[in-house]
């Protein structure tokens, strides 16, 4: 049975995972920094924080596979982004060297990309445009994920999560919207796949309106089957007007933050 590590178990997108790789068959260990309660046989709990090379190394021991989906997921101010996506997630690749993990899959952003243009598509290779502190904290983690792999032979993929909701709610979602039933299939295909080296994917539903291109990384055989198209007409009805800075960039209210208008 596959050993899985999940950390940011308690948080939305852990709450839909864990049932489903419980039924996929994995042995899972959910960490959090709220308590958990066991879901059954095969997952084992563990509250703590991954600052804790302790921690680390109860919440790694035996594992292949680390799910990272601990962290801050908003922007906040630099110390805190610094903290729980900065240094934890240099503990955690650490613990994956002491414990021989064969791959992390890390919460990525598509805030690392979110000072380009609304509409235009993204492949896989495009440069990086963080529209925020927390976007930035990711590209750090994409980097971190090829310093493992290139220096110590962990496997990572980067999954560039977009807006990860069980619904679409807003103009912006017709675009990065990243179903329940998709978020599951693909996370499943990065447990699956062979050998990926190191590797990043756009998480997003099938989208008509979608921005990014995951056509470089067919070979997952991700295949999504939802459209946030679907709802687009209940959308549009509703839809208040937005703050053009928060339009115009893929970002949305992350890019018009703070935000500097150039002369
Ligand atoms: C994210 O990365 C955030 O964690 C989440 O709060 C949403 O803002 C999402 O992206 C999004 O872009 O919709």
């Amino acid at each position: 049975m596959m050993q899985v590590a999940m950390t940011g178990a308690g948080g939305a997108i852990g709450r839909v995972l864990r049932p489903y790789l419980l039924a996929c068959g994995y042995a899972v260990r959910s960490v959090d920094v709220v308590p958990l309660t066991s879901l059954g046989e095969t997952e084992t709990v563990l509250q703590g924080d991954l600052r804790d090379p302790a921690v680390i190394d109860r919440a790694l021991a035996g594992a292949q596979m680390v799910l990272h989906f601990a962290g801050t997921s908003v922007e906040r101010p630099l110390p805190e982004i610094i903290e729980n996506n900065l240094s934890a997630l240099h503990q955690l690749y650490e613990g994956a060297r002491r414990h021989g993990v064969r791959r992390v899959v890390f919460a990525s952003s598509n805030h690392a990309f979110g000072m380009h243009a609304s509409g235009k598509l993204l492949e896989l290779d495009a440069p990086y445009r963080p529209d925020s502190l927390y976007g930035l904290s990711k590209v750090w983690g994409e980097a971190m994920s090829r310093l493992y792999w290139e220096k110590h032979g962990i496997e990572g993929i980067s999954l560039r999560i977009g807006s990860a909701l069980p619904r679409p709610t807003e103009t912006r979602h017709l675009s990065t919207w990243f179903g329940e039933e998709d978020l599951r299939q693909l996370v499943r295909c990065c447990i699956e796949a062979g050998d990926v080296d190191c590797l990043a994917v756009w998480g997003v539903s099938n989208n008509t309106r979608r921005w990014w291109s995951n056509d470089a990384v067919s070979a997952l055989g991700y295949r999504p089957v939802q459209n946030a198209e679907d709802f687009a007409g209940t959308i549009l009805a509703a839809a208040a007007s937005v703050d053009p800075v928060a339009f115009f960039y893929q970002g949305g209210t992350f890019a018009a933050t703070d935000y500097t208008s150039r002369k």
